[in-house]
This record gives structure tokens, sequence and C-alpha cells, in this order.
């Protein structure tokens, strides 16, 4: 699907300009490529997070791909679809180390989101009680890119049983905590993946060749420290280079069903 009215970034003042559920219904029709909610959390949240994070960084590791790294702090789902254990064991220690930090932010985030957007978040859970991550720190330093690729639960873990392949909707939230000096724009496409679009799949690669999008508009968007924002990311999506400090962001994912009242989540 292909989509172009009003394709930019939607920016919305918390507690200045109205918000509620219909931001989100509009990212998951694609009638706007990104919700940023500026003002989510008090400043001084963003700057305690931004620390903590900091205390974390010997926990980071780093995924390599032909065309592409990937530096996190916990684990990610996409990445572990072929031994959910392992997803599971790697979640398991991430929420341990960040309460044992006290680094809250995406939870903080997710309560907000009930307080100003009308939808409660929870951790996503198997009905074993297996939790899934609450967060995923992505580090992205000098001189690196996120190549174009799309994120969609219910195609990658279609058959493992995994509750979170059923939902139907997959939003993406991230946290900026650090901007960097230059580049690091999200730059989101008004096109969704569909199954054709596989022929354009970069063999060991992260995401797709940009052909699939090929004379699709696009939005850049540049965040800032404190900025939250919400894209869908069916859409396809990259980052690009960024210079000078480390862009350092929380991320999570969140679905649910069509009445956009109560989602879950994971990293
Ligand atoms: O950090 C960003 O701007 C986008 C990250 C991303 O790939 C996603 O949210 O799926």
């Amino acid at each position: 699907m292909t989509t172009t009215s009003q394709w930019g970034a939607d920016i919305r003042r918390v507690g200045v300009d109205p918000v509620g559920r219909e931001a989100l219904r509009a990212l998951i029709d694609g009638d706007i490529g990104v919700l940023v909610l500026r003002g989510l959390l008090p400043a001084a949240a963003f700057e305690r997070h931004r620390e903590r994070a900091a205390t974390l960084y010997e926990h980071a590791a780093t995924t390599y791909y032909a065309n592409g790294k990937l530096t996190t702090i916990g684990p990610y789902l996409a990445k572990h679809l072929d031994d959910p254990d392992r997803y599971f064991a790697e979640a398991e220690r991430m929420n341990a180390l960040c309460a044992q930090v006290g680094f809250t932010v995406a939870d903080e985030v997710r309560a907000a989101f009930e307080r100003v957007l009308g939808l409660r978040v929870d951790l996503a859970e198997e009905p074993g009680g297996r939790r899934y991550a609450g967060a995923c720190v992505r580090i992205h330093p000098d001189g690196v890119a996120n190549p174009m690729h799309n994120d969609l639960i219910a195609r990658d873990a279609a058959g493992t049983g995994l509750t979170v392949a059923g939902l139907a909707y997959q939003l993406s939230c991230v946290i900026c905590l650090q901007e960097c000096q230059g580049g690091g724009e999200s730059k989101i496409y008004a096109k969704t993946w569909e199954p054709a679009d596989e022929r354009f799949k970069i063999p060991g690669g992260l995401g797709y060749d940009h052909g699939v999008v090929a004379g699709v508009p696009a939005l850049e968007f540049a965040p800032q420290a404190h900025d939250v924002y919400v894209l869908n990311p069916r859409h396809y999506h990259e980052i690009l280079e960024v210079s000078g400090d480390d862009r350092l962001t929380v991320g999570f994912f969140f679905g649910g069903d069509d009445a956009l009242e109560h989602a879950v989540a994971w990293g």
C-alpha cells in the first residue's frame, strides 16, 4: 500500500495541543508518517534516564549484518525468532538490569500513554508467564546508519506460536535520550511492506533494496533529546548516517486489537 495524503510528522505538545487515540489510528491507517509527542515526560526524567543509560553501556552488544550493524543494550525479538528461549532468557536479564539501576523510562512512557492517549500498554507476556523485554536501548555512533527495513512481527513470527504474532496492528515507540549533531534522521516512506516486496530483500543483510520505494514520498524527522515518537514500522524506514555524539534512543514495539484501548509491548 502506498499512502501520500498529508505524509509528514504530526508534532503535538503534550498538555498544550489536543492528542488522543485518533493519532494512533492515523498512524495505523497510514495517514501520517510519525507522531511526535513533545513534553510527554518532564525534562528531568529524560536527563535522569540518559545518565542511567550511560551506566549500562558495558552491556551493549553489536550485531553485524552484510549491510550494517546494530548496537543495542537488551535483546530485540526479531533477532531471536529462531531461538525464542534465548530471547526470553535475555529479556529476563535486561528487565532485571533495568530494575536494578532504575532505568524505567519505557515504563514511564507507557504510563503516560494511558494518561495522554487513553491506551493502556502492558508488557507482553506468554501464557506460561515468560515476559518480553520492556525496552531495547539503541546506540547509533558517529558514521553509523540503519539500513532501510520494515518491522512486522505478524509476518516474522508467524508459526512460532508467540502471542505477539497475532496482534491486529504493530506500532513502534522511540524515546530519544540523546541527539546527534548531524544526520541521524528517521526517514519514513509512504509505503507499507507487502509480500511481493520480498524480491527486494537484501540477502544476509538487514532490510531491502531502495528499488522497493522508488518514487515513493518520504519524510525525514531529526529526533531531539526528550522527543518521544511513534511510527508504523510496517512502513519502510531507515536512519540516515549519524555524525557527532551517539544517537541514543530507547525503543519498544506495541500492538493490540482495533479498539485501541489496550496493547502489549515488547522490545
Ligand atoms: O530510531 C528510529 O528513528 C527508528 C528506529 C526503528 O527502526 C524502528 O522504530 O523500528
